[in-house]
């Protein structure tokens, strides 16, 4: 090529954000195409990244949210302006709430036409839509600055609490010319996206008098603590300290379930008699009772809480000694600062503990031990659990109301950042976009357990993993219903109960339409065998576990958010 012809070559929009992501080693798209993401999508494949198409974005966002959590790298979705976009909005409000980091890149219509609101395809103001459910939200309108948006987008979702980044990218921003060594010059590789960030020393020499002062102390891990990577600090800090913890459930797993300081068979004691509380990467809301009330007891608190967050201090109730940093560091500083003054619990405290254990552990055992038929909660995921015992590597994604509080307690984690669920919000329709997700960044199998309401959410994305041919077993809890499938209509007329689905339906023919495996199991045993033979098969597949109509209790463990519920049955 001569010089001149050098001079004069161009790049544009789409190849700039094609470059800026790959600039950043974000090789990953989950999206779902159409103007001006089509050419987008194919560009990206054509450079060598992964584009993972979807059936609906709200999935694709959730499996952009959950590689976020499993990496510390924004999840990348992509999608189309308007509708597209308002899709992926939900998993994008839902990654901020649970502080997961991914970016939602979605097209959009000209500014021209949408400010004067002129009726454009697809016209929406969405960089406004966007704001209040994302931590950061941007739009870029020249081709030359799209190396910084990205870089500003990538850093606003992993910094300090990371979150959901949104960035608006305009049609026409996508198709501007540049001179190819300019567009080159402006892209930016973001440096030290998520620094460390290290506790004040007097927090920590606070934090440590409050925990020296402590006769009955506990430790309760958040999903904050899997997210920030500190598994052997945070493990030895446990151990260092012989405190007792409670791991919140998507930090199950960070030590193994079975671990003798694990509470978790003890929760609710614990909750009430534990006098200093040292929290790691969990807030003390609605899921912690918000730090208050019945399940906190009557003896008095007192509060450590290691966040990244400064504003999340004081949030619900006082906190004697917040420790501001970034999990890693901040543990690392308390576990520096233990000396041989501090000394482990007491054997009146731990003991009481472990009697508490032992005495739930027996009770448990002999419900999970029954074996009604059809099959219930309890003998289903006991056959699950059994299973998953000898494979500590699978991810477990969870969602239902049931099926999620019975599966939370029964299901042991043994590793890290392999449990995903419906975390903050509580959200059905995580299900499939987390078990893409998950199956595509650990490259690992993935054994989804759905309620069937719960299921019916993300469905469709059956066909995606069929299409990407990924090693996800999902099971089916069906029990003809939301929460059950035994309510009548008071009327007698032909309209079933408002929770009530198709009786006897069989999920695992919808993912034979696609070519994946589907498996009927109606006792442990035949669940037990198709469990075992869809993970070894790498395959698609899906098992439609049959259990008792009647098992479910309405919102799960939630009745005491239901009241209306309550008072209707008064
Ligand atoms: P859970 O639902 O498991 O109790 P939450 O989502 O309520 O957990 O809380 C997670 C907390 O962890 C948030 O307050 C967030 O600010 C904090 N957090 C996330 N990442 C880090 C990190 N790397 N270091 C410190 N705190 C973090
Ligand atoms: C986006 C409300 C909470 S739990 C649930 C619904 C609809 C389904 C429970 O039935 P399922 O589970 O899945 O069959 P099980 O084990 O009890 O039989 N819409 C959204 N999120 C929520 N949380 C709801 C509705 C809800």
């Amino acid at each position: 090529m001569t010089n001149e012809a050098q001079a004069t070559e161009t790049t544009d929009g789409f190849h700039l954000v094609i470059d800026a992501l790959k600039l950043n080693d974000l090789n990953t798209i989950f999206g779902l195409v159409g103007i001006p993401i089509t050419d987008l999508a194919r560009l990206a494949q054509a450079e060598g990244m992964r584009f993972i198409g979807f059936r609906h974005e709200q999935h694709a966002g959730n499996a952009a949210a959950i590689a976020g959590f499993m990496t510390q790298k924004p999840g990348i979705c992509m999608t189309v302006s308007a509708p597209g976009f308002l899709n992926g909005l939900t998993a994008l409000a839902n990654a901020t709430t649970n502080c997961f980091p991914m970016i939602l890149i979605s097209g959009s219509s000209e500014r021209e036409i949408v400010d004067l609101q002129q009726g454009d395809y697809e016209e929406m103001d969405q960089l406004n839509a966007a704001k209040p459910y994302a931590k950061a939200a941007y739009r870029v309108l020249h081709a030359e600055d799209i190396g910084i948006g990205v870089a500003r987008a990538i850093r606003a979702a992993v910094s300090g609490r990371p979150g959901g980044v949104y960035l608006d990218l305009p049609a026409k921003l996508l198709a501007q010319t540049m001179d190819a060594v300019k567009g080159k010059q402006s892209l930016v590789r973001v440096v030290d996206a998520a620094p460390r960030q290290i506790p004040a020393p007097e927090s920590v020499t606070r934090a440590l008098d409050v925990l020296k002062g402590a006769k009955r102390p506990l430790i309760l891990l958040g999903k904050g603590a899997a997210y920030a990577q500190a598994d052997a600090e945070i493990r030895a800090f446990v151990e260092q300290t012989g405190i007792p913890y409670l791991p919140m459930s998507m930090a199950k797993g960070l030590l193994p379930d079975t671990h003798e300081q694990s509470a978790s068979a003890a929760r609710s004691f614990v909750l009430q008699e534990a006098d200093v509380v040292v929290l790691i990467g969990a807030r003390l809301n609605w899921l912690l009772a918000h730090g208050k009330g019945k399940t906190w007891g009557a003896a008095p608190k007192k509060f450590i809480q290691v966040d990244i967050a400064p504003t999340e201090i004081d949030s619900n109730v006082a906190i004697a000694a917040p420790v501001i940093g970034d999990i890693g560091s901040c543990v690392a500083a308390l576990r520096a600062g233990i000396d041989s003054s501090f000394a482990k619990p007491n054997a009146e405290w731990t003991g009481a503990i472990a009697e508490r254990k032992s005495k739930n552990l027996a009770k448990m055992a002999v419900t999970l031990d029954q074996n009604p038929s059809p099959m219930n909660f309890h003998s289903a995921l006991r056959a699950i659990r059994d299973v998953l015992k000898a494979r500590p590597d699978i991810n477990v994604v969870n969602e239902g109301a049931n099926t999620l509080d019975y599966a939370r307690s029964i299901i042991d984690m043994y590793e890290p950042r392999k449990r995903f669920d419906s975390g903050t919000w509580g959200i059905m329709g995580i299900g499939m976009g987390f078990a893409i997700g998950a199956a595509v960044t650990s490259g690992k199998p993935v054994v989804a357990i759905e309620g069937d309401s719960a299921f019916g959410f993300s469905g469709m994305e059956l066909e995606t993993i069929c299409r990407y041919d990924l090693p996800v077993c999902t099971v089916v809890f069906n029990n003809n219903g939301v929460y059950r499938g035994t309510d009548v209509n008071p009327t007698g007329g032909k309209d079933v109960a408002p929770t009530v689905f198709v009786k006897g339906a069989r999920y695992d023919k919808m993912i034979e339409a696609f070519g994946g495996i589907g498996y009927n199991a109606t006792t442990p045993e035949e669940l037990t065998n198709a469990l075992l033979e869809a993970i070894a098969s790498g395959k698609p597949t899906l098992i439609n576990a049959v259990i008792d109509e009647a098992a479910g209790t309405e919102s799960g463990r939630l009745t005491n958010l239901n009241p209306q519920s309550a008072a209707m049955k008064k």
